[in-house]
């Protein structure tokens, strides 16, 4: 994944003529498009071929299962044309590795700490650990929360030169300027920019953040 802008899409869209012409509007403007549940379960698993034909592609699947379960998942996003999928780390060591394995030259995501106030409970406890799992299996990249930047810092300490990357940037109060600051190689955003009436406008609004640094 190229690292230009430093600024991938969350598209959460789920009406997917709306998403597609955001994806084309913005796609000069990021490095990659990451699509959830919400789209794919709306348009159909089609949409991260439709998608990846002008972007790479991100399938943010947070898949937690068995190690057999994980490998059907991510085969099939990799086969429909994902440049990386998205796990959690909190299913254990064979489990990620089952992921990586099944990703071949497409990437694996860790899930260390998460954006919401919710996260403190379970996965923050647990997030270097995690991170350090991650690394030990081969994912070559990790999600941290760009709304406690602290948090970013302690993880970049563990994973080294490998991604991170930091969703909760403008919906969720945090600030990509800061995230990057703190250590991430991209800041993610959804609805700040999907939702805002001129998307490639507050695309733009990001990215001068970033360029800011
Ligand atoms: P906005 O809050 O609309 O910017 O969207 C954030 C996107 O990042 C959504 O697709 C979330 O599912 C995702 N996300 C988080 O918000 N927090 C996390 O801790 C992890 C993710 C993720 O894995 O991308």
């Amino acid at each position: 994944m190229k690292t230009d802008s430093r600024l991938v899409l969350a598209l959460d869209e789920t009406n997917g003529e709306k998403a597609l012409k955001v994806a084309e509007s913005v796609s000069d403007m990021v490095d990659a498009i990451k699509i959830n549940w919400p789209l794919v379960l709306s348009e159909g698993p089609q949409m991260i071929t439709k998608l990846s034909e002008f972007s790479e592609v991100i399938c943010d699947f947070k898949v937690a299962d068995i190690p057999n379960t994980v490998k059907l998942i991510v085969e099939n996003a990799v086969s429909r044309g994902a440049s990386a999928v998205i796990v959690h780390a909190f299913t254990g060591d064979d489990s990620l590795r089952a992921a990586v394995e099944a990703a071949g030259d497409a990437e694996i995501f860790a899930v260390t700490e998460m954006s919401h106030p919710g996260a403190k409970m379970f996965t923050a406890q647990h997030a270097e650990e995690m991170a350090r799992l991650g690394v030990e299996c081969g994912a070559k990249g990790f999600i941290a929360p760009a709304t406690r930047p602290d948090r970013i810092a302690a993880i970049r300490s563990v994973v080294g030169d490998l991604k991170i990357l930091s969703p909760g940037v403008g919906a969720q109060g945090g600030k990509a300027s800061d995230a990057i600051k703190a250590g991430a190689t991209y800041a993610i955003v959804g609805r700040a920019i999907y939702g805002a009436e001129d998307p490639r406008a507050a695309a733009k609004i990001f990215l001068d953040d970033i360029k800011s640094i």
